[in-house]
């Protein structure tokens, strides 16, 4: 009786593990199918710069119609798909290359107020088209690959993250992390949220991990670097914020800390903006309107790491600029879900170290071309 029984279980296990191995299958043969759609075009540019001229990017500033047009404009001359979306549903968007006034004046309201510099406002070039995944990473993506590499993040190693008590209290708190996030109210975490409490080394393990499924595929995954990040984000404004000048006042284009916030943590003591976005924490990514390239949550939701370290502002122009300070933390960017009007703008700047993680700071991936000999004109 008892080998019958154990006979039954192995079967039952072998059942299982083959349903797993196809339904794995499965998934392989649609990304291969999606990626050699990305790969012929990618490898023929490689060889040869298309023979027609670029369309030449608007003068900064621009309108987000504008960005659109020329963001299609490029896809087309290059020939490669605008949007990509690869198996765990991360849509990475053709980011044309252009120049822009990185940084704001003095004048700015919330100029420099986190104590991070923002000036001088300088002209910085990016040579290259990039792809930027149009969302946040969320839960359910970090989770595939937490599942799949048998990850242990840097918080979880420490114990714990940094998070807010209901009075704003900033501090370490033990036993939060991406699972776990430190909310000071009752949070229902979803696979739609974007994840909190990684590290940069965090992130970039998930690049890696995200690098190795794809094969030959001739891009880098990546973090943008910080000029890439805010070109991006702006989409053309010259102004505070992608959408103009104003503080929003709709709660429609960015999750930030506002009535929601209030109405679960009445003893927050902190500045609030006066609409109500409806979500006091994390919003699911993509919840908000989009930006002229197609980017949501660019400001707000969660702070997002760069690839490059915080630095001080050059005065003359940069091209494709990299490291800011190497004694630094790296950038992070775009404000979030606690945070008002004066740290959720374009220019907005601080900065983590590598294995620090915390309950309002996520990352946003990059995939990177970086091998077209014809298009390489050098950093500085
Ligand atoms: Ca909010
Ligand atoms: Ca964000």
């Amino acid at each position: 009786m008892r080998m019958r029984i154990l006979l039954l279980l192995i079967a039952a296990l072998g059942l299982a593990l083959f349903t797993l191995q196809a339904t794995e299958s499965a998934q392989s043969q649609k990304l291969v199918a999606s990626l050699r759609e990305l790969q012929r075009p990618l490898d023929a540019l490689k060889e040869k710069k298309p023979a027609t001229p670029a369309p030449p990017a608007p003068k900064f500033p621009f309108s987000a119609e504008q960005a659109r047009t020329y963001q299609k404009a490029y896809a087309v001359w290059l020939g490669l798909p605008l949007e990509w979306t690869n198996e765990f549903g991360m849509t990475f968007v053709l980011v044309p290359p252009g120049t822009f006034l990185m940084g704001s004046p003095a004048a700015e309201p919330g100029h420099n107020l986190s104590g991070y510099d923002e000036s001088p406002r300088h002209q910085v070039t990016l040579t290259r088209p990039f792809y930027l995944c149009k969302h946040e990473t969320s839960v359910g993506q970090f989770r595939r690959f937490v599942e799949s590499a048998k990850y242990v993040t840097d918080i979880e190693k420490t114990g714990g993250g940094n998070a807010h008590d209901d009075k704003a209290v900033w501090k370490h708190r033990p036993g939060t992390n991406w699972l776990k996030p430190g909310f000071a109210a009752a949070f229902d975490l979803k696979d739609e949220h974007p994840v909190v409490h990684v590290s940069h080394t965090d992130s970039l393990a998930f690049c890696r991990w995200l690098q190795n499924r794809v094969g030959k595929l001739p891009v880098t995954f990546d973090l943008s670097t910080e000029a890439q990040w805010e070109w991006a984000c702006r989409a053309g404004s010259g102004d505070r914020f992608w959408w103009g000048p104003d503080e929003d006042k709709t709660g429609k284009v960015a999750n930030v800390g506002d009535k929601s916030l209030k109405r679960v943590q009445p003893a927050w003591p902190r500045t609030i903006m006066p609409m109500d976005d409806g979500h006091a924490f994390l919003a699911p990514v993509g919840s908000y309107r989009a930006n002229g390239f197609g980017m949501h949550d660019m400001l707000g939701n969660v702070w997002e790491f760069c690839s490059t370290r915080f630095g001080k502002y050059p005065q003359d122009p940069r091209t494709d600029p990299t490291d800011g300070d190497p004694n630094r933390g790296y950038a992070v960017r775009g404000g979030g879900w606690s945070n008002i009007a004066a740290d959720v703008r374009c220019a907005s700047r601080n900065a983590d170290p590598p294995h620090f993680g915390h309950s309002n700071l996520g990352f946003r991936v990059a995939m990177l071309i970086k091998d077209w000999p014809w298009a390489a004109q050098g950093g500085k």
